[in-house]
């Protein structure tokens, strides 16, 4: 018998299946590639990277969400990419990588930075926090975060030009899709898993911001979402609260 796959995440929030992008995109490829799996809700101290998310399989733990796809695919004799030159599959490296690291960023900032997002997401997070943990954890994240945010040039007091990177990032991806189903083209490729999550974290929250008000004018980016969407978690029930 073969082992089941264990994802640990966080629990899915706003009606997302999950707030982080990271974990997303992993749990976007396993519902695309049909692997059985559970989740376990984890707090990335409990992780050995100290980041979310991991999975385990049997004795196996794998980090990194893309290490995470990467051992599937090598299980599945890489049928995502394979067909792919290797000038293509490096043409998806930067595009990832570099999506990856400026939306990151502008997704942190939505909700800790921007004060409107943080008025959103500070009840809301708390709902899922008890005792000395309510009163104090949020505030100290984000004391932390903030400092980070800084040197990525993003600060509550400037919450338009924080923005701009992100909305630069939004123009070359819907430039760069043009009118593909899918970003490397005809087909579904490992950089759809990664690009999807985070648009959806961008596009599918309650806060309205000029980021997401920017996505909603971009047509091709709102149907690649849609088409995602209904392609992989259409079938998707958020989970009840316990
Ligand atoms: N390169 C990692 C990044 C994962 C990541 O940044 N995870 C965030 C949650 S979205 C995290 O665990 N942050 C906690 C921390 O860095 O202390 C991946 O692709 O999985």
């Amino acid at each position: 018998m073969t082992d089941r796959v264990v994802l640990h995440q966080f629990r899915a929030f706003w009606g997302l299946p999950n707030a982080s992008p990271y974990c997303m995109k992993v749990e976007t490829y396993l519902r695309w590639a049909r692997i059985d799996y559970r989740i376990e809700i984890c707090d990335p101290r409990r992780s050995p990277s100290g980041q979310i998310p991991f999975i385990t399989v049997g004795s196996e733990t794998i980090t990194d969400s893309q290490r995470i796809i990467e051992y599937f695919e090598s299980q599945r004799g890489g049928s995502l990419d394979q067909s792919l030159s290797k000038d293509r599959r490096s043409e998806a490296w930067f595009v990832r990588t570099r999506v990856e690291e400026v939306l990151y960023w502008q997704i942190t900032y939505m909700r800790w930075g921007d004060p409107q997002g943080w008025a959103c997401f500070l009840p809301d997070l708390k709902q899922y926090l008890s005792g000395w943990k309510r009163a104090v954890l949020p505030y100290m994240i984000r004391i932390q975060l903030l400092r980070q945010m800084r040197r990525h040039d993003l600060t509550p007091r400037d919450v338009t030009g924080s923005y701009a990177s992100g909305v630069r990032v939004l123009d070359q991806l819907s430039h760069y899709l043009a009118d593909k189903p899918f970003f490397m083209g005809e087909q579904i490729r490992s950089l759809d898993m990664s690009l999807y999550a985070f648009l959806a974290n961008i596009i599918d929250q309650p806060h309205t911001n000029r980021l997401q008000e920017h996505a909603r004018t971009l047509d091709n980016l709102m149907a690649y979402c849609t088409r995602m969407k209904q392609d992989i978690w259409s079938d998707w029930v958020a989970p009840t609260r316990s």
